[in-house]
């Protein structure tokens, strides 16, 4: 399966992400992942994204995308994959429908996980006080939910527009999430 995760920061991508690739035996990329590990290396890419992140904001297309095709381009995904976190706005979603394309390949789903405001800044604020990421300040949270409002959520249109849209309720427990995923995945 070839499928993109959707979803507002904080209803659950990454914690998903990573249990149902497991169930689909599929790698994840997650884009924050990939960004996060370069900003701890301190390498130009990390340097590069830093400044936008901690700011609650999109890290360039340019950057983004390049990334994604090196990713893409690894051996390891030729038999499907869970992109979490991308893509973010509807330039992205365009670059990725490319990159697949160059590929042969193409996407089999596109999976959102619907959380509402007051939850997902609740959960960001409580994994503030243990992880302590730069990213999860209340005036950062807030930034990064306007920049899902109008960059990402676009998003849910254009993908159900082609069919591919699998919408998921994500409150609730973080095993009752999963089961709602990989039965809507399964029925797909
Ligand atoms: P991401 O790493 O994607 O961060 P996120 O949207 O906040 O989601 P995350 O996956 O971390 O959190 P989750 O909802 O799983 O992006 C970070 C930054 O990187 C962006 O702001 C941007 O600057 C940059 N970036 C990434 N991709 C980009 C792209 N394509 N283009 C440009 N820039 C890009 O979990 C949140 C919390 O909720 C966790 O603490 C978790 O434990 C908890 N939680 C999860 N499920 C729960 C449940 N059911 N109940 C209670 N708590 C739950």
């Amino acid at each position: 399966m070839r499928a993109v995760l959707l979803g507002p920061p904080g209803a659950g991508k990454g914690t998903q992400a990573a249990r149902l690739a497991e169930r689909l035996n599929i790698p994840t990329i997650s884009t924050g992942d990939i960004f996060r590990a370069n900003v701890k290396g301190d390498t130009e890419l990390g340097r590069k994204a830093q400044e936008y992140m901690s700011a609650g904001a999109l890290v360039p297309d340019q950057v983004t995308n390049a990334m994604v095709r090196d990713r893409l381009a690894q051996d390891d995904v030729t038999q499907g994959f869970l992109l979490d976190g991308y893509p973010r706005n509807p330039d992205q979603a365009v670059e990725l429908d490319t990159l697949l394309s160059d590929l042969d390949v193409k996407l089999d789903a596109a999976i959102e996980i619907i959380a509402d405001f007051d939850e997902v800044m609740k959960r960001l604020i409580k994994r503030a006080e243990i992880d302590g990421r730069a990213d999860d300040t209340e005036p950062v949270i807030r930034k990064r939910l306007e920049v899902y409002a109008t960059s990402t959520a676009p998003l849910t249109a254009y993908y159900s527009g082609r069919g591919l849209l699998i919408q998921v309720d994500g409150i609730g427990a973080v095993d009752d999430v999963t089961a709602r995923l990989v039965a809507a995945v399964d029925g797909k």
